[in-house]
C-alpha cells in the first residue's frame, strides 16, 4: 500500500510506517499528515496486523510542521494544516488533521514502535514520543522547536514532556528549546533505548515480531489502562484495572497462557 508520502508495508503481522519526504527531514505538509492518518487508521482496523513501527526515510525523523508550506486542506488555507505565512487559524489545522493521528497512535489497540531514526523537531518530537515503545538511533536529536519561531509546542508535547521528563525538563526543553542528543533524551525519560544507527530498524523490527507473537489484546488493554492513569485517583485506576482484567480474563490467550505455563511449554498466541 502507498500513500504519496507516507510508505505502509505490511509483513509477518508487522505494520511498518515510513514518513517519506526526505529532502526535507518529512517535514509534514498536508499529503503527509493525511497520509500518516490513513496508515495508522489501516494499522488500528486491520486484525492481521499485531505491531506497529513508525520511523523515517533519510537523515531525519520528522522536522515538524513544513514552514515552507502555505497550502490548506482542500485549498482553504484557513482550516488546513499549512504553517506558512501569518494570519491563518493554526489550531484549526491542528484539529483537523493532527489530533486525530496523535489519538489514533495512542488509542491504537496494539504496540507502536516509534524508531527515531534522526532528526524529531516540533510536532515531529511529538509523534516520536507518542510511541509505545520509543527507540533512537544514537544519532538521532530531539527539539522543542516551537518556541524558537514564535509557537508554544503542541501535538501533544505540553502533555507528553511534563508525563515522561517531569516539570522541570519539560519547561527547560520547550522554553530553552536546545536540541539535545538521544543519550539525553535517554537520560530525561524520552526514549526507552539508544541503538547503534545501524541496528535501529533491526531492532525496532525485532520488537515488534517479538510482540507480535504476544497477547495483542492485552496490550490494547494495557495502553487504555495506562492512557488516562495520571487524571484518575488510585481508587478510580483500581476499578479501571478490574474492569479491564474482567475483559482480559475473557480472552482465548490468556487461557492459552496459563495452560502453556502449567504445561511447561511455549505458548501459541492468537491475539483473541
Ligand atoms: C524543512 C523543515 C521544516 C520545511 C527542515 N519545514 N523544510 C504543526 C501544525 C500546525 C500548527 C502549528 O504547529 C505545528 C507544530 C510544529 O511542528 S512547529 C515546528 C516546525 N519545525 C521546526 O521549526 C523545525 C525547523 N527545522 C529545523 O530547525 C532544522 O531543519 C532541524 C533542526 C530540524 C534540522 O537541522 P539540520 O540537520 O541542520 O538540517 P537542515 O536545516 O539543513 O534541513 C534540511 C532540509 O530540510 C533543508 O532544506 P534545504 O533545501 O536547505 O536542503 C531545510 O529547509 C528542510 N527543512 N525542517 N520544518
Amino acid at each position: 500500500m502507498e500513500f504519496t508520502l507516507v510508505r505502509y508495508e505490511l509483513s509477518e503481522h508487522i505494520a511498518t510506517i515510513t514518513l517519506n519526504r526526505p529532502e526535507v527531514l518529512n517535514a509534514i505538509n498536508e499529503a503527509l499528515i493525511t497520509g500518516l492518518l490513513e496508515a495508522v487508521r489501516r494499522a488500528a482496523g486491520d486484525d492481521t496486523v499485531r505491531a506497529v513501527v513508525l520511523t523515517g526515510s533519510g537523515r531525519g525523523f520528522c522536522a515538524g510542521a513544513d514552514l515552507a508550506a502555505n497550502s490548506g486542506a482542500s485549498g482553504t488555507a484557513a482550516r488546513g494544516p499549512g504553517i506558512a505565512g501569518g494570519g491563518r487559524d493554526l489550531g484549526a489545522g491542528l484539529r483537523s488533521h493532527y489530533h486525530p493521528t496523535i489519538l489514533a497512535i495512542r488509542e491504537m489497540p496494539k504496540p507502536v514502535i516509534t524508531a527515531v531514526n534522526g532528526v524529531a523537531a516540533g510536532a515531529g518530537m511529538s509523534f516520536a514520543l507518542s510511541g509505545d515503545v520509543v527507540l533512537a538511533a544514537q544519532s538521532a536529536t530531539f527539539l522543542q522547536a516551537f518556541s524558537r519561531i514564535g509557537l508554544i509546542p503542541d501535538v501533544g508535547s505540553t502533555w507528553f514532556l511534563p508525563r515522561m521528563a517531569g516539570d522541570v525538563r519539560a519547561r527547560a526543553l520547550t522554553i530553552l528549546a536546545d536540541r539535545i542528543g538521544a543519550e539525553d533524551a535517554l537520560r530525561y525519560g524520552l526514549v526507552w533505548k539508544v541503538l547503534p544507527d545501524d541496528q535501529l530498524l533491526a531492532e525496532a523490527s525485532a520488537t515488534a515480531a517479538r510482540l507480535a507473537a504476544m497477547p495483542t489484546r492485552a496490550y490494547a488493554l494495557i495502553k487504555q489502562a495506562l492512557n488516562g492513569s495520571s487524571e484518575r485517583s488510585l481508587a478510580e485506576q483500581l476499578e479501571v484495572e478490574a474492569q479491564l482484567q474482567s475483559a482480559a480474563g475473557r480472552t482465548e490467550d490468556f487461557v492459552e497462557g496459563v495452560s502453556a505455563f502449567l504445561q511447561k511449554r511455549p505458548p501459541a498466541f492468537k491475539g483473541r
